[in-house]
């Protein structure tokens, strides 16, 4: 078979996960309603130019009202498991201390509402929507965020951990570090490397300290961490560009790999850091280290770069290309099935994870609702397809990957882009909040049940 045919799902794993992704704050609404707290990306939406379309996660898909609509349509999909992730500011909505009850008997009975469907929940504890009172005190910067972390993780894995069985700690560091604490284009806003990176290690740190709570209070439960990882080309033969990837790949791939596999942080990017490597103490790279039950890996798509000696894109000194004339989505991203299976064949090779989960793969391109109340994405849906082929592909070459996880289910909050990134197998009507399975939606469903 081609990587440009559509595989069926008897040729993948009798046992595989199939699953669609969704996360709390894109999804839920209800931003201000049952005692939620404040968190920084509510914050971050309210300064002005911080969101394109000046837009806000207060109502988004309103879910939170929701929820047996979206499970049911979930079902109908034909998935077996639902990726969600937990706003912590709606258990702690001071991020520490005065329990919001109200905040986990929504989980509760969200929770319910998957196993009475026959999903099986997949529960992410950080996705991004930091309670800004913790905020107040430095976020991931301050050392002391990760104390805050354990006590929401071991009270929500004592509430859930009877029925939620998988566990994810936190989704992307790279984008929650980086791109919250350097770039500036997510919350919260921050612009300095030195931040970002103390950041990271926080997060990657809290991410090894919650392990055991989680093992203690979910007995039997698989726990795993899930990275934003690519596959990187060097824009040229040349030695300049080949050592730019080399670099690149350091901080984007490396500096959460490395470590998570016991291997501490790349010496060659720390040395690239300088004064802006974090601050390390005894024990933390051997916490950070704590065995997990699988790797989870959300692919979008690759990177290429080229040198740049003057290091006007920091000091990994490598600036990202555009490879000319290839399929692009929406966002500008690069269209590349092929770029999984390197990426996971990489992995396999470089790292050996017990277990590998694709906790995200999607595309966004601009959508039409017909009159007739269909939405007509040939290019989602051939971007489903192929990288379905692909990961079918990836496991023949003897990567273990055990479950696949389509983002999303529905159109959602695209953090800086606000509203104008559809990502959904269903579309969604922001001011009906009617939700419609796109043809992609209406493929995978097929897929799921032929
Ligand atoms: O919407 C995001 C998600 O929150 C994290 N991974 C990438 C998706 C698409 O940008």
């Amino acid at each position: 078979m081609s990587a440009n045919t559509a595989p069926t799902r008897n040729q993948f794993p009798a046992d595989f996960r199939w699953g669609v992704s969704t996360s709390s704050f894109q999804i839920e609404g209800a931003g201000r309603e049952d005692g939620k707290g404040e968190s920084i990306w509510d914050r971050f939406c309210s300064e002005p130019g911080r969101i394109r379309d000046g837009s806000n996660g207060l109502v988004a898909c309103d879910h939170y009202h929701r929820w047996p609509q979206d499970l049911d349509l979930a079902k109908q999909l034909g998935v077996n498991a639902y990726r969600f992730s937990i706003a912590w500011p709606r258990i702690l909505p001071q991020g520490r201390g005065v329990v919001n009850e109200a905040g986990l008997a929504f989980y509760d009975r969200l929770v319910d509402g998957m196993l009475e469907r026959g999903l099986d929940p997949w529960a992410t504890l950080y996705h991004w929507d930091l309670p800004q009172a913790l905020q107040a005190q430095g976020g991931w910067i301050s050392r002391d965020t990760i104390a805050a972390f354990l006590e929401y993780t071991d009270l929500v894995t004592r509430r859930l951990g009877d029925r939620v069985k998988h566990w994810i700690t936190h989704n992307e560091p790279w984008c929650s570090c980086i791109m919250g604490y350097w770039e500036g284009v997510h919350a919260p806003g921050g612009t300095s490397l030195a931040d970002a990176m103390q950041a990271c290690h926080h997060v990657l740190l809290s991410h090894g300290q919650a392990i055991p709570v989680i093992r203690k209070n979910s007995p039997g439960a698989q726990v795993g961490i899930t990275l934003s990882l690519h596959p990187i080309a060097a824009a040229s033969d040349s030695a300049a560009d080949q050592a730019a990837l080399k670099r690149h790949d350091g901080l984007r791939n490396r500096w959460f790999l490395d470590p998570l596999f016991g291997r501490g942080y790349p010496e060659d990017t720390l040395a690239l850091l300088g004064a802006a490597a974090p601050q390390v103490l005894a024990g933390d790279l051997d916490a950070i280290a704590t065995p997990t039950d699988f790797l989870g890996v959300n692919y979008y798509f690759p990177e290429m770069v080229a040198d740049d000696p003057t290091g006007s894109h920091g000091p990994m000194r490598a600036k990202l290309v555009d490879r000319p004339g290839v399929e692009r989505t929406g966002f500008g991203w690069e269209v590349s099935p092929q770029g999984l299976v390197d990426l996971l064949t990489r992995i396999q090779r470089d790292y050996a994870p017990a277990a590998v989960q694709l906790t995200e793969n999607g595309s966004t391109f601009e959508d039409v609702l017909t009159p007739e109340g269909r939405v007509h994405d040939a290019r989602r849906l051939s971007y489903l397809q192929r990288h379905l082929a692909a990961l079918k592909q990836a496991i023949e070459a003897g990567v273990p990957v055990k479950g696949y996880f389509a983002w999303s289910l529905l159109d959602n909050f695209e953090w800086a882009e606000g509203y104008l990134r559809r990502f959904g197998l269903a579309y969604v009507d922001y001011t009906t909040q009617q939700r419609t399975l796109k043809d992609s939606g209406l493929w995978y469903g097929r897929f799921l049940n032929e």
